[in-house]
């Protein structure tokens, strides 16, 4: 008997979305089917991000979507740009990350945080993939509350003079400008952080990748030194003041994780169910046996809850009154749905499951990193904790 339902839309959301939303997710999912999934194998098992996609992206206008047309970006609506983080998460967790950090950790605090001037020498060339940008703001000691950051920025005559390191930097070793927070006065003083554009080839900035990774291999993760480095006055974002304007960059990356992860787990879902159908085992195919098909209920329950929160958050991000307490829930939600299907996924296939040529492994491992970082999942049960009892438990 042929299945009711195919695809992993169960609750029909594609009608919700405008014909607009639908064309751009379109666009993009036949983008990843081309141009990623033919070549992220390789590329895990290379332990490279395969910087060749990044023109297209930008020509695509994948970078930044949602920001203004006036600097050379697509915007688009918060639901399209979510189901661009949808796509490219189906295809890596590593591509959506490149496009999160680039569009959502340094365009978008150029853009809210940024002088005109700043605008439009960086917004255009990140827009089109010309010049790469990571954001600097995680140190060794200093993760989960980054509020104690010990990176220092000392005021001099004509400028800064930065000193300090940064760890676990997405794009750190392939950028060309880093988003650097640091404290510009005494440490500790969560109002005196403050945020610096630095170009990456400024003497004293260096940049070294993190060894020895076990998740998120088609991703560049780095260390960021800096000793000495001066900047000119211009270079610091005039509008960003204290911890709060760091913490509004990561709203808008959880933001588009939340969507992401549930990209990732419909990549694992549809390759389950398509190995279900096929794998025999003891005179049918597994897709016949209960507890497959159990496993298989279970995946497709979580897609479509984590899809309903996404879609809902997008509407809300739209109308201008999504709260980052929202985008706490979804993120948490969904990334741990995400990490569940991928698993049980993996489960499904058996010995083939450990093999790169299927994906739920490698984006069972990418979600390891995706869990911990933009906010453990333990982070954002204490901010919804906080939310609804009134008390700070960090
Ligand atoms: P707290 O006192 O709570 O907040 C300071 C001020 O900021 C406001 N605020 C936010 N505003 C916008 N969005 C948010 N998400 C905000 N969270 C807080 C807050 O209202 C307050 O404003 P005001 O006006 O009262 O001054 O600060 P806290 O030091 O107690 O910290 C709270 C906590 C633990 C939630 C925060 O530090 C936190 O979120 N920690 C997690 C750190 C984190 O997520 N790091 C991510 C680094 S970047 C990264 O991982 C990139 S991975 C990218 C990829 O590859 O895709
Ligand atoms: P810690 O903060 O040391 O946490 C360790 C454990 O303690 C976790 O389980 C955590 O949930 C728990 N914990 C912490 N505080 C509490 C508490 N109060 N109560 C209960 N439990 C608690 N950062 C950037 O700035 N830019 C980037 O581009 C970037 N990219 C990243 C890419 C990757 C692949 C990874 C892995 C990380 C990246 N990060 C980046 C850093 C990331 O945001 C941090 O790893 C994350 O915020 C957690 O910090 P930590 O690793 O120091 O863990």
């Amino acid at each position: 008997m042929a299945p009711k339902f195919q695809g992993a839309d169960f609750y029909d959301l594609d009608s919700l979305f405008s014909d607009e939303e639908r064309m751009i997710r379109d666009t993009i999912r036949e983008w990843v089917d081309d141009r990623v999934l033919p070549i992220i194998e390789e590329a895990y098992i290379g332990r490279s991000f395969p910087q060749e996609l990044i023109g297209e992206m930008g020509e695509m206008g994948m970078l930044g979507a949602s920001l203004p047309e006036e600097y050379g970006c697509a915007g688009l609506n918060n639901v399209a740009y979510g189901l661009i983080m949808q796509e490219l998460e189906r295809g890596d967790s590593g591509i959506r990350s490149f496009a999160s950090v680039q569009g959502a950790l340094v365009m978008y605090p150029i853009f809210a945080f940024g002088s005109e001037e700043q605008k439009r020498e960086w917004l255009p060339k990140l827009a089109s993939g010309e010049k790469i940008g990571c954001f600097g703001l995680t140190e060794p000691d200093y993760g989960s509350n980054p509020g104690g950051m010990v990176t220092t920025a000392r005021k001099v005559e004509d400028g800064w003079v930065l000193n300090g390191t940064k760890m676990w930097i997405t794009n750190g070793s392939m950028s060309d400008v880093a988003i650097i927070w640091a404290q510009t006065e005494e440490i500790g003083d969560t109002r005196g952080i403050r945020g610096f554009v630095v170009p990456t080839d400024t003497p004293g900035f260096s940049a070294r990748d993190q060894k020895g990774k076990l998740s998120l291999l088609a991703s560049d993760t780095s260390e960021l030194h800096l000793e000495d480095v001066e900047i000119p006055d211009s270079a610091e974002l005039p509008e960003a003041s204290g911890l709060k304007s760091p913490l509004m960059c990561l709203t808008q990356a959880r933001y588009g994780i939340a969507w992401g992860a549930v990209g990732a787990a419909m990549a694992c879902y549809q390759e389950a169910l398509s190995y279900a159908g096929e794998r025999v085992m003891f005179d049918g195919p597994i897709a016949g046996k209960q507890i497959q098909q159990a496993r298989l209920a279970d995946m497709i329950t979580g897609i479509t809850q984590g899809q309903l929160m996404a879609y809902r958050l997008g509407r809300l991000k739209d109308e201008g009154t999504m709260t980052p307490q929202q985008v706490s829930m979804a993120k948490r939600a969904n990334v741990d749905m995400a990490c569940e299907v991928a698993r049980e996924a993996r489960r499904l296939l058996g010995g083939n499951g450990i093999l790169v040529e299927y994906s739920a492994m490698r984006h069972m491992a990418n979600l390891e990193s995706v869990y911990t970082y933009e906010g453990t999942h333990d982070i954002h049960g204490l901010i919804l904790g906080q939310a609804v009892t009134g008390l700070a438990a960090y």
